[in-house]
C-alpha cells in the first residue's frame, strides 16, 4: 500500500522504521503533511534570514521567535491542531516575503526560500517530492539532515522557553537558522553534514545554558525539595509541559481563588525552584510521565493546562478540561494566546476549576528532587569524600524521556537492581520509571539525584565537569560515570548531541536506536563516540558494574 505520510522522528515510530499510514502518537496523515510543509517553509525562511544576515542586516527578534516556535510546533506530541499549523505556514510565508523584498541578492537561494502559495495550494505542495523526509534520495544524506533537523527542533524548544523569559541569544538563533538552511543544500557532502551535526551539539550546550540562566535568573537555583504526591480537598488545575513562565502566571492568577495548582510529568521540577515555594496553593505533583495522562487526567477531575508536549490526544471524557498554550495545540481543546512579555489570561481555566470536583487520590507520600548544578556543588565535598572512600563506586546518568513501550520496563528493573554503591543522576521524564522506588541514600546522599527537566541535563554535564576538576582529571571519560540514556522525542536528540560535543563517550541509548540513523550514520556514531544500544538489565548491570551486580 502506498505511504500516506512518512515520519520517523520519535522512538515509538511504527515497526521501528517509520509511520506511513498514521502516527503511533496520534498524528494523522493530513496533519503530518502540514507539519512537513511547515518545516519546509521554515527552512525556506531560515535560508532567507541567513542570506539577510550575510548582507549585514539585522533579523528582528520576532522572526527568530517565529522560527523557534514553528520547529517546536512540529515536535512529537506538541501540536495536533492542523488549523494552527496552517496558520503558522501562512505567517511564515508572509514574514519571508517581507525579508525577501529587502534582500539584494537572491541568486543562491534554494527553492524552499522562493516558494509561496495560497492556502488552497498547501496540500499539493506538501505532497510534492521537494517536501518531507523522503525528499532526500540518498539515505545517509537524509539521515544526517534529519538528525540535524531534530536536534534543531530540540534547540528551538529550549530557546522558546528562554525567549518566554525575555532572554534571547542572537548567536544561537543565527546558528539554528544557518544549520536549518544547510539541510536544503544539495552541495553539502556527508562529511560536511557530520561536522554540522557536531556543531549543532555545541549550540545545544549554548541553548541549554541560555535556558538555565533564564530559569535560575527568574526563579532562583533549584534546591533539595520534598514534593507531595497526594492530593488536597480543594479543586485544582494540573499544569504540564516545561514552560515555567506559564506556571508563574498561573500561580499568580490562582492565588486566593481557593483553587490549588498541581504539576504533572515534566512540570514536577518547578517545585525545586525557590520562587515557587511562596505559593501556599502550589499543592504538589499529580501522577507520572506523559504517557499515563489518559487515566491520570480523567481522575484529576479539574482542568489541565499543557504548556508544551507531550500531549496524548485526549479522551472525550476530559477533552473539555484540556487547555493548551504556546506551541502546544489540540483540536477541540481550548487554547490560551499570549506573546512574550504579555500576561496570559487564565481566568477561564480558573473559572472551570471552581466548578470541578477535587482530584481523586491516586498516590500518597512524597518524592525528593532539586539536584541541579548549584545544589550538587554545595554538596561537592560530601560527594567527593564518598567517592574517595569508595562509598560511592559509580554514577549512572539515566536522563531522558519516558514512553509507553513495554521495553522501557528495562529502566525500572535496571534501577531497582543497581549495586547499592551506585548513584543515579537523572533529568527529564525518564525518572518516572524509578523515582518512586525509594532507593535510599549513601551517607546522606540520595541514590537518585533528580536535576530537573530534560533541559536540566545541562546540570548533569556541569556536575560531570565539576567532578573532573575536583579529581584533577584530563578527560571527562575518566570519571566513574556511565551513561544509560532513554530517548523518545527530539529534545533528547539535542541533549545527546550536546553530550557528544562535550566529549562524552560510550553513551548507551535505548530502548531502541533511532530509526532515522542509517546504517552508515549509526556506524559513524559507534566508531567515533562508542554509542551503543541496550541489552537486558542483567547484561547491562554486568557490563557497567561487573560481577558484583
Ligand atoms: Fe518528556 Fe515529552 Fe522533556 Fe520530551 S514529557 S518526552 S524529551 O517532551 O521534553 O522529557
Ligand atoms: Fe510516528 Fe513518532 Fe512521527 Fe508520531 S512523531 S508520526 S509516532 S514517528
Amino acid at each position: 500500500m502506498e505511504n500516506r505520510m512518512f515520519c520517523y522522528q520519535c522512538q515509538e515510530t511504527a515497526k521501528g522504521t517509520g509511520c506511513t499510514m498514521a502516527g503511533v502518537c496520534g498524528k494523522s496523515a493530513e496533519l503530518a503533511a502540514m507539519q512537513d510543509l511547515l518545516v519546509y517553509v521554515t527552512k525556506g525562511l531560515a535560508a532567507v534570514t541567513t542570506a539577510y544576515r550575510g548582507e549585514g542586516k539585522t533579523v528582528r527578534a520576532e522572526v527568530n521567535h517565529l522560527v523557534s516556535v514553528n520547529l517546536f510546533t512540529t515536535i512529537t506530541n506538541a501540536n495536533f491542531d492542523r488549523a494552527a499549523v496552517v496558520a503558522r505556514i501562512r505567517e511564515t510565508l508572509a514574514a519571508k516575503e517581507t525579508l525577501l523584498a529587502e534582500l539584494s541578492d537572491k541568486e543562491e537561494l534554494p527553492e524552499a526560500a522562493l516558494w509561496n502559495g495560497a492556502e488552497a495550494e498547501y496540500e499539493a505542495k506538501a505532497a510534492s517530492c521537494e517536501v518531507g523526509v523522503l525528499s532526500a534520495q540518498n539515505e545517509d544524506i537524509r539521515s544526517l539532515r534529519e538528525l540535524i533537523t531534530y536536534g534543531l527542533k530540540g534547540l528551538a524548544a529550549y530557546s522558546k522557553h528562554a525567549n518566554a523569559l525575555l532572554r534571547d541569544n542572537e548567536e544561537v538563533d543565527a546558528f539554528l537558522q544557518k544549520a536549518l538552511a544547510a539541510t536544503l543544500d544539495d552541495s553539502l557532502s556527508a562529511d560536511e553534514l557530520v561536522a554540522l551535526t557536531l556543531e549543532t551539539g555545541r549550540y545545544g550546550v549554548e541553548g541549554m545554558a541560555l535556558l538555565d540562566a533564564a530559569n535560575t535568573g527568574a526563579y532562583g537555583n533549584p534546591e533539595i525539595t520534598s514534593v507531595d504526591i497526594g492530593v488536597r480537598s480543594n479543586s485544582g488545575i494540573l499544569i504540564s509541559g516545561h514552560d515555567l513562565k506559564d506556571l508563574e502566571q498561573l500561580l499568580e492568577q490562582t492565588a486566593g481563588t481557593g483553587v490549588d495548582v498541581y504539576t504533572h510529568s515534566e512540570m514536577l521540577p518547578a517545585h525545586y525552584y525557590p520562587a515557587f515555594k511562596k505559593y501556599p496553593h502550589f499543592a504538589g505533583n499529580y501522577g507520572n510521565a506523559w504517557w499515563k495522562q489518559r487515566e491520570e487526567f480523567a481522575s484529576f477531575n479539574g482542568p489541565i493546562l499543557m504548556t508544551t508536549n507531550c500531549i496524548v490526544p485526549p479522551a472525550e471524557s476530559y477533552k473539555d478540561r484540556l487547555w493548551t498554550t504556546g506551541a502546544a495545540g489540540c483540536p477541540g481543546c481550548h487554547h490560551i494566546e499570549g506573546g512574550y512579555g504579555e500576561v496570559k489570561d487564565f481566568s477561564a481555566v480558573i473559572e472551570q476549576a471552581k466548578s470541578c470536583a477535587a482530584p481523586e487520590e491516586i498516590e500518597t507520600g512524597s518524592i525528593v528532587g532539586g539536584f541541579a548544578h548549584e545544589q550538587v556543588f554545595a554538596l561537592a565535598d560530601k560527594v567527593t569524600a564518598a567517592v574517595k572512600s569508595g562509598a560511592i563506586r559509580k554514577f549512572v546518568v539515566m536522563a531522558g524521556c519516558d514512553g509507553r513501550m513495554k521495553s522501557r520496563e528495562y529502566y525500572t528493573e535496571f534501577a531497582r537492581r543497581l549495586p547499592e554503591d551506585v548513584v543515579i543522576l537523572t533529568a527529564g521524564c525518564a525518572k518516572y520509571r524509578y523515582n518512586k522506588l525509594e532507593l535510599g541514600d549513601i551517607g546522606g546522599i540520595p541514590r537518585l539525584l533528580d536535576a530537573g527537566q530534560c533541559n536540566d541535563s545541562y546540570s548533569l554535564a556541569l556536575i560531570a565537569l565539576k567532578l573532573k576538576e575536583v579529581f584533577g582529571l584530563n578527560d571527562v571519560n575518566e570519571l566513574p560515570i556511565v551513561y544509560n540514556i532513554a530517548w523518545y522525542e527530539q529534545k533528547a536528540v539535542i541533549v545527546l548531541l550536546a553530550l557528544l560535543y562535550l566529549g562524552v563517550k560510550n553513551i548507551h541509548l535505548g530502548p531502541t536506536l533511532p530509526a532515522f540513523l542509517s546504517p552508515n550514520v549509526a556506524k559513524i556514531l559507534v566508531d567515533t563516540f562508542g554509542i551503543a544500544g541496550i541489552g537486558t538489565a542483567d547484561e547491562d548491570l554486568k557490563l557497567f558494574f561487573g560481577e558484583s551486580a
